[in-house]
């Protein structure tokens, strides 16, 4: 799968930046991460909670509904299933809805996503990134997400990676994001040209 073009989509060597409204400015005091919804207990993580969980490495490609293509970045960040791991799921839960700072609002962007497609090493949090043709790490700019920002597998459009993460919502039924809300596809399937609704 990597390094393939969807249908639709031109390759770009840069990382473009997309999104509404301002950019989060990052205070340790008053960050935190919420794990809610149907779970028997809701939890509240503090910074250093996230990043003493245990960290992944992945090389995944980028597709923007834009249709600019990144291939080759190397991301550093927790899986998202060691913050599944914490929390203990109602039965049926199948979907979740991934949230972002907007605009002053640390619930303001969400995007929504099933659960079962999540639970690979492609699915991050992510803190820092590396270039294809780069050597050094480099840390997630405030632009791109700082502190922790979600990148999904590259069968979803990125739209559904929330920068300026704040929080995972567990859910039994589908539920429509910022985007979604606005007519963009609730599945977004990169390689099936899932665009719109
Ligand atoms: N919190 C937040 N996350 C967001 C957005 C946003 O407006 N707010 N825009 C999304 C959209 S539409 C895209 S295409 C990607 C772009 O990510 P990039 O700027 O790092 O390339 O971020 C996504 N994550
Ligand atoms: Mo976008």
């Amino acid at each position: 799968m990597a390094n393939q073009l969807p249908p639709g989509q031109f390759e770009t060597e840069k990382w473009p930046i997309l999104h509404q409204g301002d950019v989060y400015q990052f205070d340790e005091d008053t960050w935190n991460f919420r794990l809610f919804g149907k779970v028997k207990e809701e939890i509240t993580l503090s910074y250093s909670d996230v990043m003493n969980l245990p960290k992944t490495v992945s090389t995944i490609d980028m597709h923007c509904v834009t249709t600019w293509s990144k291939f080759g970045s190397s991301f550093e960040g927790i899986a998202l299933r060691e913050l599944v791991n914490l929390v203990e799921l109602e039965k049926d839960v199948s979907y979740i809805k991934i949230y972002g700072y907007y605009n002053g609002d640390r619930f303001g962007y969400s995007a929504n996503l099933p659960l079962e497609a999540l639970l690979g090493d492609d699915a991050l949090f992510v803190y820092r990134w590396k270039d294809s043709n780069e050597k050094e790490w480099e840390g997630i700019s405030p632009k791109h997400g700082y502190p922790l920002r979600f990148i999904p597998p590259e069968s979803f459009y990125l739209w559904k990676g929330s920068k300026w993460a704040s929080g995972i919502e567990f859910m039994k039924e589908d539920e429509a994001g910022f985007w979604e809300e606005l007519g963009y596809s609730m599945t977004a399937n990169s390689f099936k040209e899932e665009r719109y609704r």
